[in-house]
């Protein structure tokens, strides 16, 4: 390949660009009308506007984006995650005029993108699975009984939903029947596609996912796992790697059946298998994800593996750059997801201008943006304005970097996750590893926060506070130390 184009926008777009242009290759951008001045597309090598600010009517335009590879000699294509990377007609589109998409096959994207049947596909490679039925629900005795037998809470889930959507927990058999038709309504209006299925509720559990890499000449290498668990509304906000809680041992098993998952569908390229691990340690596999996914540069720090060069490398046939043996832990990584977002007020999106935009820099500190000082927030996106990525030789050195680097990210204009971020790193919860998926409903609320004083006013305080000194030096006539002595104003003014 020669020639790639980045069928996304965003952090994603540029964080790709920059392994393309490492690796000697031409990048192409698209972009919709309000992304015009954004830094992805001044960095392309050639940039193309699609189309109006909607993602239908630009980043979503598989008929525009395969007229572009056309005009302009694309050999591959990148897309990123969101849009139309789990896309299993894009994917088959791509392949039928001719061009390599950066990812697995259709037939993966398909397998993996239904949940029973991805359990079906599975099914012979002794996966452990939470306990719950192999097929979709239709007959409701039929369904209570089994419920009965799992044993109460269950969770009904939509097997085309994902990342939480369509789940409805049921406590005691007399709401079952109310909640499995509120499910499958559900799943009716959100994707078009009413089968749900039952599982037993693992109350406190935490997310682990485990990446992997497959080629096309048959080798799969687990790149160990991210831990997952701090989220909000199905929303990741915090990732990791390694995770405190995995052994060795557990790592080794859960790395040999995420390959196992892989193997099931053909997967080839980069991919993540999401377990839930209980309150015992028990782990279970729940869905793959066939794309490169936002938390990809933990792994990336602790495995010092570049795994889009990795992507582009299987697309071109090439065998992976690594073995099982020649990768090991390094350190550890953490991750950040800085949204434009109120912490303070429900998280309500907070888009606007970023009249101050001033990233963070230094040893360890690895920061993936997008955005510019003065640029505007696009409000017809994911308002994530970047990932900051801290990596140190052990957890402890990854928060404190992280705490010091939140610290030294300037943003004014508008409010960000940045000081919840930095509240959960100085949790007691968080820094002894003692936490699950509940952390941020169980110990965040907004009065947490600090409410830091806007600049201006710091400004008057000092202003008046140098004000009066004076008054009081002229009133009293006592030499300025001795005033000082007894006034704080200078340490103050930056609390
Ligand atoms: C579960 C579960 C408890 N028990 N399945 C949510 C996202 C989707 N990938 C699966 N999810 C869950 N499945 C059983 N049988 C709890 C969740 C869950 C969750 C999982 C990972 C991270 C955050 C979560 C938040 C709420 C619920």
């Amino acid at each position: 390949m020669k020639k790639i184009l980045i069928a996304n926008r965003g952090e994603i777009a540029l964080r790709i660009m920059r392994s393309i242009r490492e690796m000697g290759l031409k990048s192409v951008a698209i972009f919709s009308e309000a992304d015009r001045n954004a830094p992805f597309v001044k960095y392309a090598d050639e940039a193309v506007c699609i189309g109006p600010p909607a993602s239908s009517e630009s980043y979503l335009r598989q008929d525009k984006i395969i007229e572009v590879c056309k005009k302009l000699n694309v050999d591959g294509i990148h897309p990123g995650y969101g849009f139309l990377s789990e896309n299993a007609g894009f994917a088959r589109l791509v392949k039928q005029e001719g061009f390599t998409l950066i990812g697995p096959s259709p037939e993966a994207m398909e397998i993996m993108g239904d949940k029973l049947s991805a359990k079906a596909a599975v099914k012979s490679y002794n996966i452990p699975m939470v306990p719950g039925t192999e097929d979709a629900i239709e007959d409701i005795p039929e369904a209570k009984k089994i419920a009965k037998g799992i044993g109460y809470p269950i969770l009904i889930k939509a097997s085309a939903g994902g990342g939480g959507k369509g789940m409805r927990v049921v406590e005691n058999e007399a709401d079952f029947e109310e909640q499995m038709q509120l499910a499958i309504n559900e799943a009716v209006s959100a994707f078009g596609n009413g089968a749900v299925f039952i599982e037993r509720y693992v109350g406190s559990p935490r997310h682990i996912e485990i990446q992997i890499m497959a080629d096309t000449h048959g080798n799969i290498v687990p790149l160990f796992e991210r831990e997952c668990s701090i989220q909000r509304r199905h929303q990741k906000v915090i990732e990791e790697a390694p995770s405190s809680v995995l052994t060795p041992e557990m790592r080794k098993e859960m790395g040999e059946k995420a390959c196992d998952v892989a193997r099931a569908c053909d997967y080839v390229g980069a991919g993540t298998v999401e377990f839930l691990l209980d309150e015992n340690l028990n782990f279970f596999f729940l869905e793959m994800n066939t794309r490169l996914q936002v938390e990809h540069p933990v792994t990336e720090l602790i495995s010092g593996i570049d795994l889009v060069r990795e992507q582009i490398r299987v697309a071109e046939g090439k065998e992976l750059s690594f073995t099982q043996d020649s990768i090991s832990i390094n350190g550890h990584a953490m991750e950040v997801r800085v949204y434009a977002e109120d912490p303070k007020n429900n998280f309500l999106p907070d888009i606007g201008n970023l009249k101050t935009y001033k990233a963070p820099i230094g040893l360890g500190v690895r920061v993936d943006d997008g955005f510019e000082e003065g640029m505007d927030i696009p409000i017809y996106y994911d308002p994530m304005i970047s990932k900051l990525i801290t990596h140190g030789k052990n957890r402890e050195e990854a928060i404190e970097r992280m705490i010091r680097a939140i610290d030294d990210y300037k943003i004014t204009g508008i409010e960000t996750t940045l000081p919840f971020c930095k509240y959960v790193m100085k949790h007691e919860a968080f820094t002894s590893g003692n936490f699950d998926t509940h952390f941020v409903k169980d110990y965040f609320t907004p009065e947490k926060l600090e409410t830091e004083l806007p600049d201006e006013t710091k400004e008057i305080a000092a202003i008046m506070s140098a004000f009066f000194t004076e008054e009081n030096k002229k009133k009293n006539n006592l030499p300025l130390a001795e005033i000082n002595k007894h006034n704080n104003w200078r340490v103050n003014r930056t609390k």
